[in-house]
């Protein structure tokens, strides 16, 4: 059976509110979303659940700059020492012909500065909980490349694929997938690829690997048109410099279903083999869920299984790691049926 990388420490994020159309509510990304899955493992017998071990920050740093991990560390104490009574949240940014590279000394700009967006609060177990979180994903890489597995779940949380060099945002703060990609290509791949099917474009994946022919990236998601983070995620970013060709989406219209997810899948998985990938890194959100709150695609929990079993079908040694999904009462039946259908080829 599949193993999966699990630690009850995700629980030290757990933001007050989420701004939301106007108004502050409860956050989608809750920590009731990893019980879910959890209950859900255990019932369909993945009871191969490990904690993860701890790593030290050489392989963060490859992918995340110094000054923006000192502010994850210490920003939160500097905004409590401002006076300020709830989360941290960014309010101003460098808008379009502003100084954009100037960070100022203010908490305030600070937060600015490193953010790509406002629903994102930042609490005081966030960075603790971040960290525990690229354990999670760094301890599944490890089992991967040191080739004691074939397949593991890294059941992440924060997730991580929108989250830059140096910016948070989108509920991540250390990209667990471009880490992890990082770890396989100092181990044990020349060419590893991250398929991402959470129903959000990852923004810091892409940015991370653009001009990079190493790590391949490929997505599958709402299209900017329609969906968050509405600003990348267009079908003509291919990658640039020595990365061209090493980038590719597939935006997906609003209301999409499996007849055209699919397809972009098998083109994907068909990139991903053309590529000459000998690691490949899942970027799981079942966000793309039909009754999904966030996410404007329609798959069934039916599809999740079927998706599973296609990306079983091109044989390679497969690291899953989670990222969004926020219909919660099904997160652990859809996240599931992928992990069923990773291990039941067609
Ligand atoms: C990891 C991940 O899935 N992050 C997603 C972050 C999305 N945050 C912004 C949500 C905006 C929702 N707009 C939804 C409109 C529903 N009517
Ligand atoms: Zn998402």
């Amino acid at each position: 059976m599949m193993k999966v990388i699990y630690s009850d420490q995700h629980k030290l994020r757990n933001a007050q509110f989420e701004l939301l159309g106007g108004v502050l509510v409860r956050p989608f990304e809750r920590p009731e979303r990893i019980d879910y899955i959890l209950e859900r493992l255990k019932e369909r017998k993945f009871h191969d659940i490990i904690p993860p071990k701890e790593f030290d920050m050489t392989l963060v740093k490859k992918i995340h700059k110094a000054d923006y991990l000192d502010f994850l560390e210490n920003g939160f104490a500097e905004w409590k020492a401002e006076g300020y009574e709830g989360d941290m949240v960014a309010t101003s940014w460098p808008a379009r012909r502003m100084v954009d590279d100037r960070l100022p000394d203010n908490i305030d700009g600070k937060v600015g500065y490193y953010a790509l967006a406002s629903e994102t609060m930042i609490d005081k177990g966030t960075w603790q909980a971040a960290l525990v979180s690229k354990d999670v994903a760094l301890t599944g890489a490890e089992m991967i490349a040191n080739g004691s597995e074939k397949m593991v779940f890294s059941l992440c949380r924060p997730p991580g694929h929108h989250a830059t060099a140096d910016m948070f945002g989108g509920y991540c703060f250390l990209n667990n997938a471009a880490i992890v990609a990082q770890y396989m290509r100092d181990q044990a791949a020349k060419k590893v690829a991250i398929l991402d099917i959470d129903v959000h474009h990852g923004n810091g994946i892409q940015d991370i690997f653009y001009e990079r022919n190493d790590v391949l990236y490929v997505s599958i998601h709402g299209r900017p048109q329609d969906t968050y983070p509405y600003f990348l995620g267009y079908d003509d970013e291919n990658g640039k410099g020595m990365g061209e060709g090493a980038n590719k989406n597939y935006p997906i219209a609003a209301g999409g279903k499996y007849d055209v997810w699919g397809q972009a899948l098998i083109d994907g998985l068909q990139t991903i083999q053309d590529f000459g990938t000998e690691a490949l890194i899942i970027s799981l959100g079942t966000d793309a869920f039909e009754k999904d709150p966030i996410g404007p695609l329609k798959l069934t929990s039916d599809d999740f299984f079927t998706i599973g079993q296609t990306i079983a079908n091109v044989s390679l040694s497969t690291h899953i790691i989670m990222e969004g999904g926020y219909a919660i009462k099904e997160i652990g039946i859809n996240a599931v049926n992928f992990l069923e259908g990773m291990l039941e080829k067609k």
